[in-house]
């Protein structure tokens, strides 16, 4: 793989071009953003410079001469106050819906994405596929190397994030979407690369310690087919995240209390649990069809058992906290996720993971190769 040439958008277009925003992002709901970012920059260019310039202007005009009596200020315009408030509320309001829509956009992925588990730590990055592969790629950049995170083009994929200590922010500035990465839940967003061969910056966004600037990977964007042999071949040493969380539960002995067949026992069973809704022993629900619901469900279910209840169950449910690790509570969701008929559930799940099985016959049509040319 070091045959792999990187590029950056910064080394593509120039640095000026790379960092004031043009529409030039790597997917369409960057290019989304470049846009509404581009219309309030002139937006707001366009009335700073008619009031500033207004201003000045009326100050000069306007200005005490000696022997011309100074006029007597207006006092109110109900009419004038009214639209010089309202008419710009309107424009705020389109700015914030835009915005909020765009944003909410790129938060929600879709049923199909490819989840990555994204690990943040001092000061590094992992990417765990689906498989439970971890990319063994590295690409150097000053005096370290950082990992090199391989993504299939055309595919969506779903970033399933959290941090081993402080709050990092998982940053891929060709995408226009970051978000923060946090050390006791899960956060996500998702990204759809285009074309193979690209390549993108990935910073942390979140100062968080002295190495903090030298926190980056590199995501290298290739044919589906080709992302599907490499993970395939790089495997995960103990199974798949499924089978482990199997071992994990029976290791600490989940099944003493929870079912996988549907049956009702001290707690609630893991039959078609994950992604349906939940009903809790305050009156609340936690709603379904969302992983990162779900995802810190689980989470806060294994860690802090009391603090939502399934209605109808007793709190009986003894913490894991400080017993379980963070892969093993990685594993039994998957696991829990594998029992489910749910959309988000087993067949996702197994779409994700058995896309080396697929044939090749998905190459994207311009024939660009994965050592292809720029964006
Ligand atoms: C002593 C019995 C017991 C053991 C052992 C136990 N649980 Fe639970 N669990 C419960 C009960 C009772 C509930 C429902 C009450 C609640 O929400 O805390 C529950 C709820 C849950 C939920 C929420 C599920 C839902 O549908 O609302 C999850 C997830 C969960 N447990 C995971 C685990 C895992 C993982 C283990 C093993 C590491 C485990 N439990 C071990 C009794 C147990
Ligand atoms: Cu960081």
């Amino acid at each position: 793989m070091t045959a792999y040439h990187f590029t950056t958008l910064a080394q593509d277009s120039g640095p000026v071009h790379g960092l004031f925003f043009r529409g030039d992002a790597a997917w369409d709901k960057g290019v989304a953003t470049d846009s509404l970012f581009m219309w309030t920059f002139w937006f707001s260019t366009f009335w700073f410079v008619l009031l500033m310039g207004l201003m000045v202007w009326w100050v000069i005009k306007y200005r005490r001469r000696p022997g011309v009596p100074a006029p007597r200020s207006a006092s109110h315009n109900a009419p004038l106050e009214v639209i010089w408030t309202v008419v710009p509320s309107l424009f705020l309001g389109y700015i914030f819906f835009r915005g909020f829509h765009a944003y909410i956009d790129k938060l929600v992925a879709p049923v199909d994405a490819i989840e990555i588990v994204v690990k943040g730590m001092k000061w590094n990055w992992t990417a765990t596929y689906p498989n439970g592969a971890i990319s063994p790629e590295t690409t150097p950049l000053g005096a370290s190397n950082v990992p090199v995170i391989v993504l299939p083009a055309g595919r969506a994929v779903r970033f399933k994030m959290y941090s081993d200590d402080v709050i990092h922010s998982f940053w891929i500035p060709d995408f226009r979407m970051k978000f923060d990465v946090f050390p006791n839940r899960y956060s996500s967003f998702w990204i759809q690369p285009m074309q193979a061969g690209e390549t993108h910056w990935v910073f942390c966004a979140e100062y968080c310690g002295d190495q903090h600037s030298e926190m980056a990977a590199v995501i290298l964007v290739v044919h589906e087919s080709e992302y599907n042999e490499l993970v395939a071949r790089w495997g995960a040493a103990g199974g798949t995240p499924q089978e482990m969380g199997e071992r994990a539960a029976r290791k600490h002995g989940c099944f003493a209390c929870h079912s996988i067949d549907g049956t009702r026992n001290v707690g609630p069973t893991w039959r078609n649990a994950y992604g349906n809704p939940v009903p809790l022993a305050d009156g609340s629900t936690i709603p379904g069809d969302d992983r990162t619901v779900w995802d810190n469900y689980i989470r806060e279910s294994i860690l802090v058992p009391g603090a939502k209840l399934h209605a109808g169950y007793p709190n009986q449910m003894n913490s894991f906290q400080g017993i379980i690790t963070e892969d093993e509570i990685l594993w039994i969701t998957a696991y829990l996720r594998s029992l489910s008929d749910h959309p988000l559930g087993a067949a996702a799940l197994e779409a994700e993971q058995a896309a080396e099985s697929e044939s090749e016959g998905d190459a994207p049509a311009n024939g660009e190769g994965a050592n292809g040319g720029p964006n």
